[in-house]
């Protein structure tokens, strides 16, 4: 069996975080190396490895991700917010691990590096 991923972790309390948000389904918690004062993690509890390799059967968890971050990025960022997701090398993405990024809390540049 392949290693767990370090969000496996986090999700099986193997490793601390600090936990903003869970429910059935999902998780949000604090990046570790923030790039802004609110930058959360918001990630499935099903092993979904990257957006690229989400499979259609995925609809329902995707939009529950997406309404989650939305509540995260409503609560912390009253002035606006920013989703992203990395996908694969390019994309800059490092934990193969499907997971939305929610910055916040200062005035964010685009377009990003
Ligand atoms: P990405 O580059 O999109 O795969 O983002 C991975 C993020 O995960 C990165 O911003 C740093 C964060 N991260 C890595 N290891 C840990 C950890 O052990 N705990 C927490 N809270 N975040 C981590």
């Amino acid at each position: 069996m392949a290693d767990k991923t370090i969000f496996q972790k986090i999700i099986d309390r193997e490793i601390p975080a600090s936990i903003e948000y869970e429910d059935e389904a999902c998780l949000a918690f604090r990046d570790i190396a923030a790039q802004a004062p609110t930058h959360l993690l918001v990630i499935p509890k099903t092993p979904i490895i990257r957006i690229g390799e989400a499979e259609d059967s995925d609809a329902a968890v995707l939009g529950h991700l997406l309404l989650v971050a939305r509540k995260m990025g409503n609560k912390f960022g009253p002035k606006g917010f920013r989703l992203v997701i990395n996908n694969g090398p390019d994309g800059g993405e490092a934990v193969p691990h499907l997971h939305i990024h929610v910055l916040a809390g200062r005035k964010l540049e685009w377009p990003p590096g």
